[in-house]
């Protein structure tokens, strides 16, 4: 808003029937209509035809003279192909987009390989526009790293959403899928705008509705969400319950070695394909938190998926299988059964027994999405497996929307993990998109959404950054945490400097200030039952779903090492075995995790395990309140409603992070004994 407008925006250019391209010219169109107050006009060079439009905003003329955007793909318009070499097009992959200035007459080109590839580009044209690039001269080539992008929506038919904290769900409304396409269709233009490409729509718990989402009474629905996000290039996907055979389909078992069953999930997939011809296929969450599975049956998780994976085959349907398999009702006393090691004692041993159409969903680390873990050991360990990778977007662990927590330097750690699996330099990263042990098509990442009804769709409209980030980093990994806030903070707030600089700061040290009033050196789960949200120390601790802190009067931390522990450390690869195995060289931000030691353990920081607890938690409080002064000092620089809707969140943050404080702070003097050096109160 305010820049001047490149001659080109004035007319867009398409030959080509497509419904995606026709999505492309929409976004085109109104995005340009609302920075510049003028609608340009639509030339459908093939057909002649001029759309008419009846707006309040002016209509620019109906001509390519000082230029045009020219939108399309190479094998399906000439004048696109033209513009590019043989060479320039092969180079564009199957989703990605070219964008160039023609000096001759001055348009601009998107192009691409499909449709698809060409939406994304219109949408990086709009983000040029939107964040005051400068546009004289493009010449783009961007290419997607990772073939599936993917969001899973946890909504309950009921439209209550699982982990959601912004509002109730947009797709269920009552035990039915909604009639409000709109709000969908908005949807997939946010997502498709930030690059992602699949979606499973229903929570991966699936009761009893929700197991019927596969049948006839929701399939008509179901298809018409389909429609929708397939017009933004998105492929839809079911969550479902491992026993529909019983459930819906009224056998007697679900056992994925019974021919009748596996001819039942076969009819089933012909009718689901009969009313999505693209559906992209079944996340499946099995024998995890009381769920079916086929350890019901005395079946291997390899058996359990392989079943489905024949049934979606003949349609190129994919079974994504979560790894998120454990014991939720341990013994706490029985150390062997360590959660920590779950996924990859269960795992591990099937490598390479998985059908093609098989991918494994593994979460970024062995626990649960907490503010700081290491690392999966399933990453690295699986080279004849197709895997994908899981991030939560939704802030479960991290605040709840109600906290300021940005992921994406959370998540960029992650990526550039070395895993060692092909000796140094063999990243997550590489494992996600394929690269490493030579996978194409079949690996991606997916992650959990954060959005609901709320009008700002995230609750904290702040943590609309997430959804975005997400989307860009899994688009490009290589981009910096820093140069999406910055797109985002552009996008969301315009061009104002100070806001600029603010907001970027804020969202960048966000995660370490929430890590350090809530979780010290790698200790999770002090949160909580259930809900998860506010401090609780022990409120896991002895329960049956695992042991988190190991605390008593000696000491704190899970001995996870080979060496008198659970063993856990050893599933890496020998760097990183090492590496976490010793207590010397463990880094200090998860030593805890892997380490039980005294309070008075002196950290590489020089710091004592204690004081750094009493430390960290009271800066972490200090700084969640600088949090709540930056934002104080924009409000004359921001809407009233924005200003307002983000300080009240920042206020109880503030709030909330001293009950952390107080929390943690009183019960581990209390247990050590040991005064803080400060001599701060301590209650
Ligand atoms: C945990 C959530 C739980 C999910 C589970 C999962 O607490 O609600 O169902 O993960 O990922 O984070 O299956």
């Amino acid at each position: 808003p305010g820049a001047s407008m490149p001659e080109w925006c004035a007319s867009i250019a398409v030959t080509e029937a497509d419904e995606i391209l026709e999505s492309a010219v929409q976004e085109l169109e109104r995005g340009i209509a609302s920075l510049f107050r003028l609608r340009p006009s639509l030339i459908r060079q093939r057909t002649g035809l001029i759309r008419e439009y009846t707006g309040s905003i002016q209509q620019a003329a109906a001509t390519t003279d000082g230029g045009h955007i020219l939108i399309g793909t190479f094998a399906g318009n000439p004048q696109v192909r033209q513009a590019f070499t043989e060479a320039e097009q092969e180079q564009t992959a199957e989703e990605g987009y070219r964008i160039r200035t023609n000096v001759e007459d001055g348009s601009v080109t998107v192009a691409g390989q499909t449709a698809k590839g060409v939406l994304y580009g219109a949408f990086h044209l709009l983000r040029l526009l939107q964040t005051g690039a400068d546009v004289q001269k493009l010449d783009l080539l961007e290419n997607p790293s990772n073939p599936l992008r993917m969001i899973n929506q946890w909504d309950n038919m009921d439209g209550s959403i699982e982990r959601g904290y912004a509002g109730r769900s947009i797709f269920y409304k009552n035990n039915e899928i909604t009639k409000d396409m709109g709000r969908i269709r908005d949807y997939a233009r946010l997502l498709a705008s930030a690059g992602l490409n699949a979606i499973a729509i229903n929570n991966v718990n699936v009761h009893r509705v929700e197991s019927q989402l596969i049948t006839e009474r929701f399939l008509p629905d179901a298809s018409r969400l389909a429609a929708v996000f397939r017009s933004y290039g998105i492929r839809t996907f079911f969550s479902i319950n491992y026993a529909s055979p019983i459930e819906v389909g009224g056998l007697a078992t679900a056992d994925p070695l019974d021919p009748e069953v596996a001819e039942w999930w076969k009819q089933t997939a012909h009718k689901i394909y009969a009313a999505i011809p693209d559906f992209g296929g079944f996340l499946v969450k099995a024998d995890s938190e009381n769920r079916p599975g086929p350890f019901s049956y005395g079946r291997n998780h390899a058996e359990g998926a392989n079943m489905l994976a024949e049934a979606l085959q003949p349609y190129g349907g994919l079974v994504i299988w979560r790894c998120f398999v454990y014991n939720c009702k341990q013994d706490w006393r029985d150390r062997s059964t360590d959660r920590a090691r779950a996924a990859y004692d269960h795992f591990k041993p099937l490598d390479g027994l998985f059908h093609d159409n098989v991918i494994l969903q593994v979460k970024n680390g062995p626990m649960d999405f907490q503010v700081r873990e290491p690392v999966s050991p399933l990453f690295g360990a699986m080279e004849r497996t197709n895997l994908m990778l899981e991030f939560q977007i939704t802030q479960e662990y991290t605040g709840q929307q109600r906290h300021l927590c940005y992921l994406v330097p959370q998540w960029k750690e992650v990526l550039n993990f070395d895993t060692y699996a092909r000796g140094k330099g063999s990243t997550v990263k590489q494992i996600a998109d394929g690269s490493l042990f030579g996978k194409s098509g079949t690996c991606g990442i997916a992650a959990v959404s954060n959005i609901g009804s709320d009008a700002n769709w995230t609750g904290h409209l702040l943590a609309q950054s997430n959804l975005y980030g997400y989307g860009r980093l899994t688009w490009n990994p290589e981009l910096s945490a820093e140069g999406i806030a910055n797109e985002w903070i552009r996008m969301t707030f315009g061009s104002n400097e100070r806001v600029i600089a603010a907001v970027s700061r804020m969202l960048l040290d966000s995660w370490s200030i929430y890590e350090s009033y809530t979780a010290p050196l790698g200790v999770g789960w002090m949160v909580n039952p259930d809900h998860h949200y506010g401090p609780n120390v022990d409120g896991y601790e002895y329960s049956k779903w695992g042991t988190y802190h190991f605390a008593d009067c000696s000491g704190i931390g899970v001995n996870r090492t080979a060496a008198g522990g659970t063993g856990y450390a050893a599933q890496y690869i020998g760097p990183n075995t090492e590496l976490y195995e010793s207590l010397e060289s463990c880094p200090d931000e998860l030593l805890l995790f892997f380490h039980h030691v005294p309070y008075t353990h002196v950290l590489h920081s020089g710091k004592t395990v204690i004081q750094h607890i009493y430390d960290s938690h009271f800066e972490g409080a200090e700084r969640a309140a600088q949090l709540m002064e930056t934002w104080m000092e924009l409000k004359e620089e921001l809407e009233e409603s924005v200003y307002q809707q983000v300080l009240e969140r920042l206020e109880h943050q503030t709030e909330h992070a001293g009950e952390w404080r107080d929390m943690i702070n009183t019960y581990f003097f209390r247990k050590s004994g040991i005064p803080d050096v400060h001599e701060r109160t301590i209650y």
